[in-house]
C-alpha cells in the first residue's frame, strides 16, 4: 500500500484516502497504525516536523514521563516491547521521542505521514459525506473518516501579562519549546508557573544558571518521582513477564500496574499511618495515588494527614522557613489538582542563586523590556520559561476550522463545554472521531486513549463490514455520556474545579468538566453494551440522505 496523494481537484471526486489522521502523537501513530492493519488507507498530517506529539514539542531540559517508561509504550506489539529497552523507569523526553521515532520506522508509518502541514479547516459535504481537509503548508485531502488526534495538552497558554511581547530577552513557553538547544548558563532566568512542567525545569537548569526566579501562583504538592535505571535483571523480568503486563494494563483502573492498598487510613494505627506514608513518598511516580490508602481522595481527614506528611518533609528540605512555608500548599487537598512528581524541586531553593516569589503576595504587574515588575519591585531577566499550562481538552479541536452538517462549527456546538458520546464523537459531525480528547479517562493516556483509538477502530471495521459509510453519534448517547460526565464531575474522585480539567485557567472558557468523571470502567462497560447492541448508539447509513431538493 502507497500514501495516497491528495486530488488537486475536490469537486467531483471521491475520498482521496479512508481515514486521515491529525497528529503524530502517541495516539496518532497507533491510530495510523491500526486503521492501515484494518485495511483501510491511511494519511496522517502533523503540523511539527517529526513524530511525538507532546514528546516532540514539550522538549524543555527535564521533561520527562512521570508514568513508568514499559507502561506508556506501546503494547500491540511483544516484539516492539522486547526488543526496545527503556534504559530508565521513567524516561526523559529525549529517549520517548527516539521510542517513537523507532515506532515510525519499525513499523513503516512514516510513508503515511506528511509534517509542517497544520490543519486549519476541515468541514463535512454532506452529499459525500466526506471531509474536506485544509492544512497551512496547501496540503488538501478528502477524507472518508477524519480522525483528530490532536491532544488534550497541544494548545500552550501564555497570559496575557501586559508588555509580555515587549520584553526584550528571549521567552519561551516549555510546551512549545525550540528545537535549538536553548542557552542558559549565566543567564538571569524567570520561570513562571510551578506545575508538572515548572517544577521538571527548575532543578534541570538550575547548576547552569547565573540567577533562577520562580514565579508561584499557586503551590502543589510535589512528591518524589523516585526514578531509577532499568537494571539488566529488570529489563529481562519485564520480557518475560510481558503478557502479565499488557493484561494488568489493559484492565486496571487507571492504567497502570500498580496495586491498589487494601486499607483505609484510619484502619492502621498512628504510627503505622505514618510509616506507611514513609512507604508512599519512598514509592515511583504515580503510586503516591494509586496504591495509597483507599480512601485518600474520598476522606478529607486521611488526605490531610498525608499533606501533613508532604508539608513535614517540605519543611525538612528547604532551609528557609519562609520559603518552605510558600511552597506548602494551602489551598487544595493533595490530588484536588493533578500532583507533579519530580526529582530535586524543593532541594533547588537552598541555592544561592535561586528565589521564589509568591504571586498571591505579589503580582506580576507587567513585563518590562529587561525583565517581570511586581508590586514588590522589578527583577532583571535574560531569559522568562513560561510554564503556564494549556488550553486543556478541548484547545486544540476549538482552533482547526471544524465545521460539520449545516455548517455548524465545532466551537459553536461546544460553546457551553463539549458533548460527546465516549469522548470520541460529537452529534452533527459525522464520521469525524477524536481519540485522546475531551471527556477522556483519568490516569495513564496511552493506555485510555488506545482504548478509544481500537474502539474507533471497530466502529470503521464494523461499518465497512455491513457496507455502512456514514457514522454519526445518536443524540440520545451524546446526552447521556455528557450527562454521566457532568453529574460525576462533583465527585471526590474527580479532581477539582481550581485545576486546569475544567478549564478555569483559561479566562472565558465554560467551567465544564473536561475528563471522563466515570473513568476508565465506565468507558469499558459503554462500549461493551455499544458493541452488544450493534453499534446503536451510532446512525449507521451506507449515504448521506440526498439533498431536499424542494
Ligand atoms: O501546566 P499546568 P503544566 N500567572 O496548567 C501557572 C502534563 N505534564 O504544563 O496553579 C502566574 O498544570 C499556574 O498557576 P495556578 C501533566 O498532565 C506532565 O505544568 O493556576 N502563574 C500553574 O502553576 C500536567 O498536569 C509531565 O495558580 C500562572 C502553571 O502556571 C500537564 O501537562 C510534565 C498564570 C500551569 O500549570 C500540564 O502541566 C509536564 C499566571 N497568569 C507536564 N497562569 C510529566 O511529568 C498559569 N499559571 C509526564
Amino acid at each position: 500500500m502507497t500514501s495516497p496523494e491528495p486530488s488537486p481537484d475536490h469537486s467531483a471526486s471521491g475520498p482521496d484516502v479512508d481515514v486521515l489522521v491529525i497528529g503524530a502523537g502517541i495516539t496518532g501513530i497507533y491510530q495510523l497504525y491500526l486503521a492501515r492493519e484494518a485495511g483501510f488507507s491511511v494519511q496522517l498530517l502533523e503540523a511539527g516536523d517529526g513524530v511525538g506529539g507532546t514528546w516532540y514539542w514539550n522538549r524543555y531540559p527535564g521533561a520527562r514521563f512521570d508514568s513508568e517508561s514499559y507502561t506508556y509504550g506501546y503494547l500491540f506489539s511483544q516484539e516492539l516491547f522486547e526488543e526496545w529497552e527503556w534504559k530508565e523507569h521513567f524516561a526523559p523526553q529525549p529517549e520517548t521521542e527516539r521510542y517513537l521515532n523507532h515506532v515510525a520506522d519499525r513499523f513503516d508509518l512514516r510513508r503515511h505521514m506528511r509534517f509542517g502541514a497544520k490543519v486549519t479547516a476541515a468541514v463535512y459535504d454532506e452529499h459525500s459525506g466526506t471531509w474536506d481537509v485544509v492544512a497551512d503548508d496547501g496540503t488538501k485531502f478528502r477524507a472518508r473518516y477524519l480522525i483528530a488526534a490532536t491532544g488534550v495538552l497541544s494548545v500552550p497558554y501564555t497570559p496575557d501579562v501586559p508588555g509580555r511581547d515587549e520584553f526584550g530577552g528571549e521567552s519561551f513557553h516549555t510546551g512549545a519549546w525550540p528545537q535549538r538547544p536553548v542557552e542558559f548558563a549565566g543567564k538571569r532566568v524567570a520561570v513562571i508557573g510551578t506545575s508538572s512542567s515548572g517544577v521538571q525545569i527548575v532543578p534541570a537548569i538550575v547548576d547552569e544558571v547565573a540567577s533562577l526566579t520562580v514565579y508561584q501562583r499557586t503551590a502543589n504538592w510535589c512528591t518524589p518521582l523516585n526514578n531509577a535505571p532499568i537494571t539488566a535483571e529488570e529489563q529481562a523480568q519485564l520480557r518475560a513477564g510481558f503478557e502479565q503486563l499488557r493484561e494488568t494494563l489493559n484492565t486496571s483502573v487507571h492504567g497502570f500496574h500498580h496495586p491498589a492498598h487494601d486499607r483505609a487510613a484510619f484502619d492502621d494505627p498512628e504510627d503505622e499511618r505514618w510509616r506507611f506514608y514513609e512507604t508512599m513518598w519512598n514509592s515511583p511516580g504515580f503510586r503516591k495515588l494509586t496504591s495509597n490508602y483507599t480512601d485518600l481522595l474520598a476522606n478529607p481527614k486521611a488526605n490531610a494527614e498525608w499533606c501533613e506528611f508532604i508539608a513535614k518533609r517540605i519543611r525538612r528540605i528547604v532551609k528557609d522557613p519562609a520559603t518552605a512555608e510558600r511552597l506548602i500548599p494551602s489551598d487544595h487537598r493533595f490530588g484536588e489538582k493533578r500532583p507533579p512528581f519530580v526529582a530535586g524541586y524543593y532541594e533547588a531553593y537552598n541555592r544561592r542563586n535561586v528565589s521564589l516569589v509568591d504571586l498571591r503576595e505579589s503580582p506580576i504587574v507587567r513585563v518590562t523590556p529587561t525583565g517581570i515588575e511586581t508590586t514588590d519591585g522589578t527583577r532583571e531577566f535574560d531569559v522568562i520559561v513560561w510554564a503556564t499550562g494549556f488550553d486543556f481538552g478541548t484547545g486544540a479541536l476549538a482552533r482547526m476550522g471544524i465545521r460539520g452538517r449545516g455548517g455548524l462549527s465545532l466551537m459553536e456546538y461546544w460553546a457551553d463545554g463539549p458533548r460527546t458520546f465516549l469522548g470520541v464523537q460529537t452529534q452533527g459531525f459525522p464520521n469525524l472521531f477524536f481519540p485522546g480528547g475531551p471527556h477522556a479517562a483519568a490516569g495513564n493516556n496511552p493506555r485510555y486513549n488506545g482504548d478509544q483509538v481500537d474502539f474507533i477502530t471497530d466502529v470503521l471495521a464494523y461499518a465497512l463490514d455491513n457496507g455502512f459509510a456514514v457514522i454519526e453519534v445518536t443524540e440520545r448517547a451524546e446526552e447521556r455520556w455528557t450527562n454521566m460526565v457532568n453529574r460525576g464531575a462533583a465527585s471526590p474522585y474527580s479532581f477539582g474545579e481550581s485545576s486546569y480539567f475544567f478549564g478555569t485557567n483559561i479566562p472565558g472558557k465554560p467551567v465544564r468538566y473536561l475528563l471522563n468523571s466515570g473513568g476508565r470502567p465506565k468507558l469499558f462497560s459503554v462500549i461493551a453494551d455499544v458493541v452488544a447492541n450493534g453499534y446503536d448508539s451510532f446512525t449507521l447509513r451506507p449515504t448521506e440522505p440526498a439533498p431536499d431538493t424542494d
